[in-house]
């Protein structure tokens, strides 16, 4: 049913698997009025995720840095709203693991197609560090890595399969992860692509 994988962690095998479909239809709309986009880091560097966003902020960055923005930088409209079905979602599987009374406030979404990667960070962009972070992978697996507070801390790996989420709070908040090099394949709900729904509480 639900696995404790680290302190305030909690994995929820399967949990949307009967909503998956819905779920892709929603990110299909995001994806039609804010695109996906492959951002740029501070360096200068190309993210190898493509990333867009629904709800009042975005995340983004560039040569200027890490940010939320109120715009989508690339159309220059506001983000897409988010979507019920993502906040009943969100609200349930956080309830699963023992947060009561979670309302995220927005989806940050993320394709990867294979060789697509993220590596190790933490997520600290935002100024809600007290409620937890919801994930929800659909499509091709990944495995997940996931370290300590410090970037110097053993680093364990999960497998995310389709219909699969991970609530990450408390201790597990400022934990530093991220995915490996995605392996190619062909799922029949994505096709080429892995697709990471990551719910939050911003400020
Ligand atoms: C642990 N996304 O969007 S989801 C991200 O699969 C991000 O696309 C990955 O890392 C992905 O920032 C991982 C799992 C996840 C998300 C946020 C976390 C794990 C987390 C925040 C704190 C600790
Ligand atoms: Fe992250």
């Amino acid at each position: 049913e639900w696995e404790a994988i680290a302190p305030g962690a909690v994995l929820l095998p399967g949990a949307v698997l009967d909503r998956a479909d819905r779920l892709l239809r929603e990110v299909e709309r995001i994806a039609a009025l804010s695109p996906f986009r492959i951002l740029t880091t501070p360096g200068g560097g190309r993210m190898s995720a493509a990333m867009t966003s629904a709800g009042p902020l975005g995340w983004h960055s560039d040569r200027r840095g890490y940010r939320y923005v109120t715009a989508d930088p690339l159309t220059e409209r506001p983000w897409p709203p988010m979507p019920p079905l993502f906040a009943e979602i969100a609200r349930d599987c956080a309830a699963s693991a023992g947060y009561d009374g979670f309302r995220p406030q927005i989806a940050l979404i993320n394709r990867y197609v294979p060789g697509a990667r993220m590596g190790l960070h933490q997520d600290r962009d935002e100024a809600a560090l007290e409620a937890p972070i919801v994930s929800i992978s659909l499509g091709l697996p990944a495995r997940f890595l996931f370290g300590g507070l410090s970037r110097h801390e053993p680093i364990r790996r999960f497998d995310l399969l389709h219909g699969d989420a991970v609530v990450w709070g408390g201790p597990s908040r400022l934990a530093f992860h991220g995915v490996a090099t995605i392996r190619a394949g062909d799922h029949p709900a994505t096709g080429a692509c892995r697709i990471n729904l990551t719910f939050r509480r911003v400020t």
